[in-house]
């Protein structure tokens, strides 16, 4: 039999066929993808082919193969830094939900995030989220950053989904599409998954609450079939954004500002770091290219292992 993963706990995975049945499965033996080392060998999004295997009065599902991926967003697990995580697979975008406060977005995080997806090939829409919640400064720096973004090729909407403002434009984009939100604890992902699709009562909590609790509200990351005719991956908060597997070299064809500079740098191995007739270093003193976005380009070349860890949620 073959199926969509739509859940996974870890150890249980539960798959939907194209029958529209869903079975729990488990992995059979040690199952292990070659060249990934990853917590989760199977991620939600994933298309397995997995076999029945009656015991007793239930009927599990034992998944044997896992077809190749389109796309899959990774990164490195907080605690085993050696390890990979993967979030989700086979997407046909990426929302990042993004906060000024409670919880903080930092630049850096955004920056990582971004690179990473387009390393994998997921395109990457921002969501600045909380708009009703800004003071007038903070609704400038939402402006700010999203012209910064949007210069580099990004759409970035400005929402919020307790008041509905510019739910309709992301529901449009979602249409016949498979896609992910992500974000910190906190940011109101499950919040915009209810309120696209209020039957699906997704558990959310209060930010001070989950302070208190120091736990994310939602710990496992899922896919829901909506009515409008779109997957939505809702996914537990990240507290940092480790990437996996970037050579330095190839850091900077994953940040299209810089990217599209490269070429105007007297070496074509340039860093952008001290060489010389640096077009990037000169876009930078010219501002024709954010100091934002240039600090997470070094932290990560220069591989700045704990930069990644910056969040509101201390690290237990
Ligand atoms: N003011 C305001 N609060 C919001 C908005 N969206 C979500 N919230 C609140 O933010 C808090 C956290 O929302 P959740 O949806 O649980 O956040 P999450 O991103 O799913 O968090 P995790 O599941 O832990 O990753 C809740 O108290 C929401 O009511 C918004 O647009 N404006
Ligand atoms: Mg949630
Ligand atoms: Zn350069």
């Amino acid at each position: 039999m073959r199926g969509v993963v739509y859940k996974s706990t870890g150890s249980w995975y539960t798959v939907k066929t194209e029958d529209a049945d869903f079975y729990e499965c488990r992995i059979k033996g040690k199952f292990r993808i070659k060249g990934i080392k990853s917590t989760n060998p199977v991620a939600v999004g994933d298309y397995v082919k997995f076999e029945l295997d009656d015991q007793g009065d239930v009927t599990v599902g034992v998944i044997y193969e896992i077809e190749d991926r389109k796309n899959y967003i990774v990164r490195k697990s907080v605690n085993l830094s050696k390890q990979t995580h993967i979030i989700a697979a086979n997407l046909d975008q990426v929302f990042l939900m993004i906060t000024l406060n409670n919880p903080k977005t930092y630049t850096i995080f955004i920056d990582r995030f971004l690179a990473t997806a387009e390393a994998y090939d997921v395109p990457t829409v921002l969501l600045f989220n909380k708009v009703d919640s800004y003071s007038p400064e903070e609704l400038g720096e939402v402006k700010y950053l999203a012209e910064l973004y949007r210069n580099i090729g990004y759409t970035c909407i400005g929402i919020s989904a307790t008041t509905g403002k510019n739910v309709l434009k992301v529901k449009e984009l979602m249409r016949d599409k498979t896609s992910m939100f992500a974000g910190h604890s906190g940011v109101g992902k499950s919040t915009l998954v209810n309120v696209i699709e209020p039957g699906l009562n997704i558990k959310t909590t209060e930010i001070s609450e989950q302070h208190l609790q120091g736990q994310h509200t939602t710990t496992f990351a899922e896919m829901f079939d909506l009515d409008f005719g779109a997957r939505i991956i809702d996914t537990p908060g990240i507290k940092g954004f480790g990437i996996v597997d970037m050579e330095k070299e190839e850091i900077g064809d994953y940040f299209p500002d810089l990217f599209k500079l490269k070429g105007n740098c007297k070496f074509n191995n340039c860093l952008h770091l001290d060489e010389p007739k640096c077009a990037v270093k000169e876009a930078l003193e010219n501002d024709e290219l954010a100091w934002s976005r240039y600090r997470s380009y070094v932290q990560m070349v220069t591989g700045d292992d704990d930069g990644y860890r910056i969040d509101e949620f201390a690290e237990k």
